[in-house]
């Protein structure tokens, strides 16, 4: 496969070329893309130099599969532009994800609904995707009614300017500012911007996201999403309330057996997936698995997972995956 990067200089695109190499997508011709600015700039990827071009010379080299994280309006500029070259973009962007004519794709959830119309994919928010993998096995089981969320997340969501901003915070630099509050030895609770509802965009981004990636408009769901100087990932502590009882071990079984899940709860172990462990890896660690003793047919859960990876990269390459599996990649 042709593969290009587009945003290949950014944070998330870096990733995704780390992850294409630690699971041997087979990539046999490498396109780094990114703004005029890093034309010519050298990409190294698997022991190969590339060079770093413009997305229209991207398009120009004629790719298989394009995975975009460049932003939004790059995606919007640019996604319709592959797609009419014939080349499948994955977009991690938020450009396309609530477009009804466009998939918003996490493949454990509903990677089964992509077909060959389906050129420009959407990968869907860090906290939304994990959070949906753990809760599709359990709504399957014991429907879910409503979800209240509460996240912790990491300052690599917001970009490289805010883990220096935690780090020059910490060793007593001053310099650029990516959030109008210190972030270290602080909790923000605003992630993007406030809309006229009183939530943030990120909180939004949450609700709307989960019910469609779901493809159940009747799940409520409610979000507070905060940022925490943390690097290693996403935090989230969701408490979700069923239309049937469960069993707490059934439960536990389930998600045990989940794809791209990892059980990481022992109390008496003092073991709980924990930010610093989940960094690099591609899994979502799920933990603190108890009822709520508050109300009937309600759970507890604790979610972690590298926002960067399977809450950006890993799910863009995760559904080029996807893709080749079915044969939808092939000319
Ligand atoms: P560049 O490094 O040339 O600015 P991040 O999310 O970490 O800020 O990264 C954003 C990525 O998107 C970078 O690779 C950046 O390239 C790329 N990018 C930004 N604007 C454009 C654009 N107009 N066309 C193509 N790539 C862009
Ligand atoms: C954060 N979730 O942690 C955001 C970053 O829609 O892809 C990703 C924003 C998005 O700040």
């Amino acid at each position: 496969m042709k593969v290009a990067v587009v945003g290949a200089t950014g944070l998330v695109g870096s990733e995704m070329l780390t992850v294409l190499a630690a699971r041997n997508f087979p990539v046999t011709e490498l396109i780094p893309a990114a703004s005029e600015r890093s034309k010519g700039k050298e990409i190294e990827f698997k022991g190969k130099k590339y060079k770093v071009v413009t997305p229209d010379e991207a398009i120009a080299l004629k790719p298989d599969v394009a995975l975009f994280s460049a932003g939004g309006s790059t995606s919007l500029a640019y996604a319709p532009k592959f797609a009419e070259a014939g080349i499948t973009v994955i977009d991690n962007s938020s450009a396309w994800r609530m477009d009804p004519a466009k998939k918003l794709v996490v493949p454990e959830v509903n990677g089964h609904l992509l077909t060959a119309e389906d050129k420009i994919i959407a990968n869907p928010n860090c906290s939304t995707i994990q959070m949906v993998v753990v809760l599709r096995p359990l709504h399957d089981e014991y429907t879910i009614k409503r979800v209240v969320v509460s996240t912790y997340q990491s300052v690599t969501g917001t970009g490289v300017k805010a883990v220096k901003q935690l780090f020059d915070e910490r060793s007593g630099v001053t310099g650029e500012k990516a959030y109008p509050y210190p972030i270290d030895l602080n909790v923000i609770p605003q992630i993007d911007v406030f809309q006229d509802n009183g939530y943030t965009k990120e909180e939004m981004k949450m609700i709307k996201e989960t019910n469609k990636i779901m493809a159940d408009d009747s799940i409520r769901v409610t979000a507070t999403t905060v940022r925490i100087p943390v690097v290693g990932g996403h935090s989230e502590s969701v408490n979700i309330e069923f239309a049937n009882d469960f069993d707490i071990e059934e439960v536990r079984a389930l998600l045990t057996k989940q794809p791209g899940v990892v059980v990481v709860d022992n109390p008496a172990n003092l073991e709980y997936p924990m930010p610093k462990d989940a960094q690099g890896r591609d899994e979502v660690f799920v933990g603190r698995i108890r009822r709520d003793e508050s109300q009937p047919k309600s759970l507890n859960l604790w979610i972690v997972a590298d926002n960067l990876r399977k809450g950006a990269a890993t799910n863009a390459v995760q559904i080029a995956e996807k893709l080749l599996e079915k044969g939808l990649l092939e000319k």
